[in-house]
C-alpha cells in the first residue's frame, strides 16, 4: 500500500469508497500508519470520516434554516445525556453494514470498536436523557434548534462496587479526544461574575438601564456536535460551552510578577465547566453551581442574540424568531439575562423588554419535591450576580403591583407569591422567576401537570391558567429500540416494515400478531437472545451466572427513596425466607425462577441511598450463595449504570419494576423504554404510567399500591408504619431480618437506621403501606409467567401500545403548541 491508495475521495455507500475515507482519516487526522494502529486510533479515524457524511447535511441544513429565516428554538439544559455516538450516527446515515464490511476489509471488527467509545455521560439520569431525546426528535422532525450547555470535563462519576459499597471515581471522558466535536474558539464570549452596579448618569427610567462594573470575567468557547436526524437530511446542532480564562486576568497578575497566582486564577476560572455535579434530582446548592448556572445561561443568550442581529436590526421580530426552553430551572439565570442585554446593552425599555421576554420563555418542570425546588440565597446572588438579583427585585416589586392591584393587599398572598422566600434567611425562588417569566409551563406527565397546578404552582395557576399545560415525556425509537434491540428491530422490520422508526404509531400493526403463534414464537426468541446477551455481560463483568429461563425482574435507576429500591429489596427477601422456610420444612415450592437485577447510582452525599446500594449488595451475597435458593432466586447489582449499559438492560427485561409513591415521579422514561422493549410493567399509577396503562391496556400491565389522593389521605391521617408491621407476619420477618443483620453479620446494627426509618420513623414514601399490595401483585406475576404464550401476548401488546411514546410525538407537541416552529425545507 501507498500512501497514494488513499488518496481522498466522497466516500458513499461503496465500501470501497469508504475504506479509503477511514485510511485517509488515520493517516491524515489521527497521523497513524495503518499498521501501527491500535483500536482507539481505528475508532477516531472511523468516527472522523462518518463525520465527513453529517457535515454536508448540517451545512445544508443550517443554510435553509438561515435562508427560510425560521424560528428557532434554543433548548438550554444542564445536562445532555447522550451517550455513545458512533452506533447512532451510523444508523442514522444509513452506513452500518458499508461501515462494518470496510472495517473488516482491514482485520477491524467495528462492534469491538464501538465498545471502546466512552459514554457522553454530561447528565444524571431522566432529566439529561430526555434532552437527549429531544435533540434527537428534533433534528429528525427538522424543527430548527439547537441545544445549549455545558462541556464537562468530568461527566457523571464512575460507580464501583468495592466490598458491596459504592465508590465514586471520576469520569474524565476526554481523554483519548472526542471525534465528534468542533471545536470553535472563534466563538466565545466574556461571561460576567462579581463586581457591582452603578446607575447610569442621565435621564432614567423607573426601571432603567444600569452599569455593571468591577466584574471577574471568564470566558465560554462553543464546541459544536452535529445532531443528526433520521430518515432525513435535516440535522441540529449541539453547542457546549467550555470556560477559558481572559487573557486579562492572566496578564496583570503576570506583570505584577506573580507567575504562580497567573496560572491559579486560570485554573479558577476554568474550574466553571470542570465538572457535573451528580444530585439528580436535589440542588446542590453550592457557589460553583451557581456559577455554571449563570455561565453557560450568559454565553447562550449572547449567542442567539448576535445570531438573531444578523437577520434583524430591531428586536420587533425577536419573538418570531426566537424560542428559549428552559429544562427545569437551572436555566432561569437566562431571564434576567435577556433582560439584562436588552435593557443595559441595547437600551430598550422595560416594557418592551419584559413583553419580548415573557413571549420568548417557556419552561419544563420536572419535579414536585419539595427539596428539589432551587432556591439561592439572596446574599450568595447579590455577590455573583449583582445585576441579576436587581432585575429580580424589579420583576418582583412589578409582579406584586398587578396582584396587589387586582386582590388587594393580601399579605398572606403576597408572602406566597414573592420571586422571594423572606422566611428563615431571604431566598430567590427560581421556579417562580421560570413562571413569571414564561408563556408556558408545562409538567412531564398527565398526573404531574395536575399536580403542579394544584401544589407548587397553586397561587400561579389561579393567576395565569392558560400558561399551564402538559407534555407527557417520550423516548427515541431510534436508540432505544432500532439501535438497542436488533433482534425485535429486524422481527419488527420483517412484520410491519421499517416505517416505526419514524412513526412509532405504526407498532399498533403489531396487535393482531399477539394472536398468531410464530409471531409470538419469534418474539419470545428476540427476547430470550437479549437476555443472553445481559447474561454474558453479567458473567464476564461480575463472574456471576445467571439463568436466562428464569424471570428477569429488574429495576435500573438513579438510588433515591421515593423511587422505592427498598420495597423491590422486601420483597426480594421475602422470597428467600420462602425459599429457606419450603427447604426447611422439605416442602416443595413453586416459585418462578427470578434474577432480580438492579443497577443505578446514588449522590455521593445521599447516606440513605448508598446504604440501600450496601443492602442490595449484602442481600445479594447472602441469596446467591445459598444453595437452596440454587436457580430460584439470583439478585445483581450491576455497576456503573449508564446510557449504555441501559442499551444492554433495557431490551433483556421480562418485567419492568415501577414503583415509586404515587405523586412522587414526575414521568419516568425508562418505563417507556422496558415496555417498547417488550416487558410488563409492575407499577404504581404514578407518573407515566398512568397513561402507559391507558395505552397498553389495563390487562396488559400490574398495577398495585395507594393512589395519589390515598397517599394524600394516609399523611393527613398520620401514617402509622407500625400497624403494617403487627398486622403482617411476613412482613416483619423480612424487616427482622434486615434489622437483626441477616445480611451483615459481621455488622448486625448496618442496618437498623434503614428498619428504624420504615417501622419506627415512618419514611415519607410510605413502604409498608404498599408492601402487601406489591407482594400479592408480584404473585400474579408469577402466575402470568408460567404461561409462557400468554405472557408473551400480553409484552407483544406492551410494544403495540406504546408508540404514543415516542420523543417525536412529544417534540410534535412542544413545536405546535409551545414554540410555533415550523420545519425546514430541505430541497
Ligand atoms: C427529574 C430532576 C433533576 N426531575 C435536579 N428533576 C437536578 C433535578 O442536578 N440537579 O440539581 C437534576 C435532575 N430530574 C426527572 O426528570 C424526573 O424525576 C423524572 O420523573 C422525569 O422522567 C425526568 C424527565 O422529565
Amino acid at each position: 500500500m501507498t500512501i497514494e491508495d488513499f488518496a481522498y475521495d466522497h466516500p458513499d455507500r461503496d465500501v470501497a469508497a469508504f475504506k479509503r475515507a477511514v485510511a485517509n482519516k488515520l493517516i491524515y487526522a489521527v497521523g497513524k500508519d495503518p499498521v501501527a494502529a491500535s483500536p482507539d486510533d481505528w475508532l477516531n479515524a472511523t468516527a472522523l470520516a462518518v463525520r465527513d457524511q453529517l457535515v454536508e447535511r448540517w451545512m445544508t441544513t443550517t443554510r435553509a434554516n438561515y435562508a427560510q429565516d425560521l424560528k428557532r428554538v434554543y433548548y438550554l439544559s444542564m445536562e445532555f445525556l447522550i451517550g455513545r455516538t458512533f452506533t447512532n450516527a451510523l444508523l442514522a446515515v444509513d452506513l452500518y453494514s458499508t461501515v462494518q464490511q470496510a472495517l473488516a476489509d482491514f482485520g477491524v471488527d467495528m462492534s469491538a470498536l464501538a465498545e471502546r467509545e466512552p459514554d457522553a455521560a454530561l447528565g444524571n439520569g431522566g432529566l439529561g436523557r430526555l434532552a437527549a431525546c429531544f435533540l434527537d426528535s428534533m433534528a429528525t422532525l427538522g424543527v430548527p434548534g439547537m441545544g445549549y450547555g455545558i462541556r464537562y470535563e468530568y461527566g457523571m462519576f464512575r460507580q464501583q462496587i468495592v466490598n458491596g459499597q459504592q465508590v465514586e471515581t471520576p469520569d474524565y471522558w476526554l481523554t483519548r479526544g472526542n471525534p465528534w466535536e468542533f471545536q470553535r474558539p472563534e466563538v466565545n464570549y466574556r461571561v460576567r461574575f462579581g463586581g457591582h452596579v452603578q446607575k447610569r448618569e442621565g435621564p432614567q427610567a423607573p426601571y432603567g438601564a444600569a452599569d455593571w462594573v468591577d466584574t471577574h470575567d471568564v470566558l465560554a468557547v462553543a464546541y459544536d456536535t452535529i445532531i443528526p436526524g433520521y430518515g432525513t437530511q435535516a440535522t441540529n446542532t449541539l453547542r457546549l460551552w467550555s470556560a477559558r480564562a481572559t487573557e486579562e486576568i492572566d496578564l496583570s497578575a503576570f506583570n505584577r510578577g506573580n507567575y504562580m497566582q497567573a496560572v491559579e486564577s486560570k485554573n479558577h476560572s476554568e474550574n466553571v465547566s470542570r465538572v457535573l455535579y451528580p444530585d439528580d434530582s436535589t440542588p446542590s446548592g453550592r457557589e460553583l453551581r451557581l456559577h455554571q448556572e449563570y455561565f453557560f445561561c450568559s454565553a447562550s443568550v449572547q449567542d442567539l442574540l448576535r445570531r438573531y442581529l444578523r437577520n434583524h436590526t430591531t428586536f420587533d421580530q425577536l419573538a418570531d424568531k426566537v424560542s428559549i426552553h428552559l429544562n427545569d430551572t437551572h436555566p432561569v439565570l437566562a431571564v434576567p439575562e435577556l433582560m439584562r442585554l436588552l435593557l443595559d446593552q441595547h437600551g430598550l425599555d422595560w416594557d418592551t423588554a419584559w413583553g419580548l421576554t415573557q413571549k420568548v420563555f417557556s419552561y419544563t418542570n420536572h419535579t414536585l419535591m419539595h427539596e428539589a425546588l432551587e432556591t439561592w440565597p439572596v446574599e450568595m446572588m447579590g455577590r455573583i450576580l449583582p445585576r441579576h438579583l436587581q432585575i429580580i427585585y424589579d420583576m418582583n416589586a412589578k409582579f406584586l403591583a398587578t396582584v396587589t392591584e387586582k386582590a388587594g393587599n393580601d399579605v398572606e398572598l403576597l408572602r406566597r407569591l414573592s420571586l422571594v422566600d423572606e422566611a428563615g434567611g431571604r431566598r430567590v425562588r427560581m421556579a417562580y422567576v421560570a413562571v413569571l417569566a414564561s408563556h408556558s409551563i408545562n409538567g412531564v406527565s398527565g398526573l404531574h401537570s395536575e399536580l403542579m397546578k394544584q401544589s407548587i404552582f397553586a397561587d400561579f395557576a389561579k393567576i395565569f391558567p392558560e400558561r399551564f399545560n402538559n407534555k407527557t415525556n417520550g423516548v427515541t425509537p431510534r436508540r432505544w429500540l432500532a439501535q438497542a434491540n436488533p433482534p425485535l428491530a429486524a422481527l419488527l422490520d420483517q412484520r410491519i416494515g421499517r416505517g416505526w422508526r419514524r412513526d412509532l404509531m405504526q407498532l399498533e400493526a403489531l396487535r393482531p400478531m399477539a394472536q398468531q403463534p410464530p409471531f409470538v414464537r419469534a418474539f419470545r426468541h428476540a427476547k430470550r437472545e437479549n437476555k443472553l446477551r445481559l447474561a454474558n455481560w453479567v458473567e464476564q463483568n461480575m463472574g456471576v451466572v445467571i439463568d436466562t429461563d428464569a424471570m428477569f425482574d429488574v429495576q435500573v435507576k438513579r438510588i433515591h427513596e421515593y423511587k422505592r429500591q427498598l420495597l423491590n429489596v422486601l420483597h426480594v427477601i421475602s422470597r428467600y425466607q420462602r425459599i429457606v422456610a419450603a427447604h426447611e420444612a422439605g416442602e416443595a415450592i413453586d416459585l418462578v425462577p427470578r434474577v432480580v437485577v438492579f443497577a443505578g447510582k446514588a449522590a455521593s452525599a445521599y447516606h440513605m441511598a448508598k446504604l440501600v446500594i450496601r443492602l442490595i449488595n449484602d442481600v445479594a451475597s447472602v441469596v446467591n450463595a445459598d444453595a437452596r435458593a440454587g436457580k430460584l432466586l439470583k439478585v445483581v447489582f450491576l455497576p456503573n449504570y449508564s446510557v449504555s449499559l441501559a442499551e444492554i438492560i433495557m431490551p433483556a427485561a421480562d418485567l419492568s419494576e415501577q414503583i415509586s409513591t404515587a405523586g412522587t415521579e414526575a414521568s419516568g422514561t425508562g418505563n417507556m423504554k422496558f415496555a417498547l422493549n417488550g416487558a410488563l410493567t409492575i407499577g404504581t399509577l404514578d407518573g407515566a404510567n398512568v397513561e402507559m396503562k391507558e395505552n397498553v391496556g389495563d390487562d396488559n400491565i400490574f398495577i398495585f399500591g395507594h393512589t395519589t389522593p390515598e397517599v394524600a389521605d394516609i399523611r393527613a391521617h398520620g401514617y402509622e408504619p407500625r400497624r403494617y408491621y403487627d398486622a403482617n407476619p411476613q412482613l416483619q420477618r423480612v424487616l427482622d431480618a434486615i434489622r437483626d443483620g441477616a445480611f451483615s453479620p459481621g455488622e448486625p446494627a448496618r442496618y437498623q437506621s434503614i428498619f428504624d426509618t420504615l417501622v419506627n420513623w415512618g419514611d415519607q414514601y410510605l413502604l409498608l403501606a404498599d408492601y402487601e399490595s406489591y407482594v400479592d401483585t408480584q404473585a400474579k406475576v408469577d402466575a402470568l409467567y408460567r404461561d409462557s404464550d400468554a405472557w408473551t401476548r400480553k409484552a407483544i401488546l406492551n410494544v403495540a401500545g406504546m408508540g404514543a411514546f415516542s420523543s417525536d410525538r412529544t417534540i410534535a407537541e412542544y413545536a405546535h403548541t409551545i414554540w410555533h416552529t415550523k420545519p425546514v425545507m430541505l430541497g
